[in-house]
């Protein structure tokens, strides 16, 4: 019984890698996760953008506002990642299939941009506009530069 059994022994471990790998992801479904990633990168553009508009003069210089919300930005920049789950870049999203095939890369890029949103929160603290605008100019070119290489143009 157990020499007809072994051949199957192989089939069962790898099932249950894979049952394993499924059950670690916090969401239920596919398109929960491509709405967690494109909810926490729709905040971050809100707030980034009201960093924008003080950089750009249509909106008057207030540090304490201009703090919170590149904190605010700082902390959804961490979230987006577990959102690419193995299975999510089919649906309603605009992900390259890059972003599973080139996964070292995208993941560079988008530490990078956690980075730069992590400077822009310090530097904002600071309450040096002209350091608030140089900063805020790296970390769009860190959310461009991800975007042109795995986001689809809308
Ligand atoms: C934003 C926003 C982005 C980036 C990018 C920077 O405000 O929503 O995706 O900045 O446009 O180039």
């Amino acid at each position: 019984m157990q020499s007809l059994l072994k051949p199957f022994a192989g089939l069962v471990l790898v099932a249950g890698v894979v049952g394993a790998a499924h059950a670690q992801s916090p969401f239920a479904k596919p398109e929960q996760a491509i709405k967690y990633r494109q909810s926490a990168m729709f905040i971050m553009a809100q707030h980034f953008g009201r960093i924008g508009a003080v950089v750009k003069g249509e909106r008057p210089y207030n540090k304490d506002e201009v703090a919170k919300n590149a904190a605010v930005a700082e902390e959804m920049s961490k979230l987006p990642w577990e959102g690419f789950a193995a299975g999510t870049d089919k649906g309603e999203t605009h992900a390259k299939p890059e972003i599973w095939t080139n996964a070292a890369k995208f993941k560079s890029a988008a530490e990078k941009m956690e980075q730069e949103m992590d400077k822009l929160a310090q530097v904002a603290k600071g309450g040096d506009l002209n350091a608030v605008k140089a900063q805020f100019g790296a970390t769009g070119k860190a959310c461009k530069a991800c975007h042109d290489d795995f986001k689809k143009q809308d």
